[in-house]
Formats: C-alpha cells, sequence, structure tokens
C-alpha cells in the first residue's frame, strides 16, 4: 500500500533533479516549473475530426490560396525537431519530439507563396480558437505543424490529427521562443494577414508576443 506513495516521492525527486538540471543550462525561463506529465489545456471540448472531411487551408495575404486533403497533407515532407515546451501557466516539459510538417518547407518549395506585404500568420482551429504569430516567427525550425508526438500519431486532446507547436530547440538561441498558447490545436487553417490580429487568448488579456524568456505572460493589451 505504501507503493503509490513511494513512487510519488520518486516521482518529484526527479522532477526536481531535471528543474535543477535545466536551470543550470539555462534552459528553465524566468518563473516556470519543469512538468514529467503532458497537462492538458484547452478551451471548451476536444473536437472528435474525421479524417475524410478534414481539410488543411491557407488563404489571405498569399499569391495563391491552398487546400490539402488528409490524403495529401500526408504526402507531404516531413521533419522532426525535439522542443522544450514552455506553457503560460507555468510548467514546461523538456525535449519532447515531434513531428509534421514545416511552414518554412512549405514556403521555401513554392507551395505557400507570402504576399511580401504579409507580416503575421494566424492559426484557426477546429471549433474557432485563434492565435497569431509574426511571419518571421512561424517561419522559425521551432514552429511545426505537427501530426505526431513521441513517434506516435497526436492524442486526441493534444490536437488530432494536426496541431501548431513552438518551442525552445536546444543550442538555437537565436530563435524566438513564446509560450505554447501560440500552438493551435485541432489546426484547420493559416491566415495570412498583413496587419496583425489578436487570436482567442490575445485579446483576453494574455501578452500579444508571449516571450518566455522575457516573461510575457498577461498585460500588454492588443493596441495598448
Ligand atoms: N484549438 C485550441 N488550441 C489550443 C488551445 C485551445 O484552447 N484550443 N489552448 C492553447 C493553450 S492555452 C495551451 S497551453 C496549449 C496546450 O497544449 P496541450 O494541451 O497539448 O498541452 O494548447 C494551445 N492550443
Ligand atoms: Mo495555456
Amino acid at each position: 500500500m505504501f507503493d503509490r506513495i513511494r513512487k510519488q516521492r520518486e516521482r518529484n525527486l526527479r522532477r526536481r533533479e531535471i528543474e535543477k538540471e535545466m536551470r543550470q543550462q539555462k534552459r528553465l525561463p524566468p518563473g516556470q516549473r519543469a512538468t514529467l506529465k503532458f497537462p492538458v489545456l484547452h478551451i471548451g471540448r476536444a473536437p472528435q475530426i474525421d479524417l475524410e472531411l478534414w481539410s488543411f487551408k491557407v488563404w489571405g495575404a498569399v499569391a495563391e490560396p491552398r487546400m490539402w486533403s488528409w490524403a495529401e497533407f500526408a504526402r507531404l515532407p516531413r521533419e522532426c525537431v525535439m522542443l522544450d515546451l514552455h506553457c503560460v501557466t507555468q510548467w514546461s516539459k523538456f525535449d519532447t519530439a515531434w513531428e509534421g510538417v514545416s511552414l518554412r518547407t512549405l514556403v521555401d518549395k513554392g507551395w505557400i507563396v507570402p504576399r511580401p506585404e504579409a507580416t503575421h500568420v494566424i492559426q484557426i482551429a477546429e471549433g474557432g480558437y485563434k492565435t497569431n504569430l509574426p511571419l518571421s516567427i512561424a517561419l522559425q525550425e521551432n514552429f511545426l505543424l505537427a501530426t505526431h508526438f513521441d513517434g506516435k500519431p497526436l492524442p486526441q486532446e493534444h490536437g488530432f490529427p494536426l496541431r501548431g507547436v513552438i518551442g525552445h530547440i536546444v543550442g538555437r538561441d537565436d530563435l524566438e521562443d513564446v509560450y505554447l498558447w501560440k500552438g493551435a490545436k485541432w489546426l484547420r487553417g493559416l491566415k495570412f494577414v498583413t496587419e496583425d490580429q489578436p487570436g482567442t487568448w490575445e485579446v483576453s488579456g494574455y501578452h500579444n508576443e508571449g516571450d518566455v524568456w522575457r516573461e510575457e505572460r498577461w498585460g500588454r493589451r492588443w493596441g495598448k
């Protein structure tokens, strides 16, 4: 009967060891704590997605709008990336493995051609969740249109079949790192815009930029 207590203590010890190690390696942003779990956070219910009806659309300030069915999307070139995730609610999860399609690659291949005046990309999810990123950040290697986590298709609650994910790549201090809310689960489309548009959380008081190292959590209301 003490098994559970012992396991819990061991886990907590490991958690604190990782946290200490990550702090030493300068991978723990201010105000964050390490977690070994993968918390699930979203507004409303996790939608059940039918892959037959699913599509991924890109429109707005692009040379031509595009649409992929699931079968087409699954054939796009794929990339793997290891990310440290930082949630604004103060948990950080280190060394998470993602696989999917890089927006950068879609642009490099000429399959998406942003118009010169495009400045931001809005991720739009099933159910209406939205989040905004400067185009320059959406084109970084630490932003992925992810279909797989840890070698397996995304679990439903983490965004099956596709989500935006953004995190820190070890050794890439040249990239901007933003909080995890800037990756939309159940992603259905990207709208390129010529003027910034705050998303779901950004209008409700989260910081518009959300830089994890500057601890931009709340406060800067849209337009101020
Ligand atoms: N579609 C959708 N995506 C979303 C959200 C949401 O409410 N709906 N919440 C965001 C927030 S606030 C966080 S912290 C992360 C959580 O991702 P996770 O549940 O995989 O940990 O998803 C982000 N993406
Ligand atoms: Mo969040």
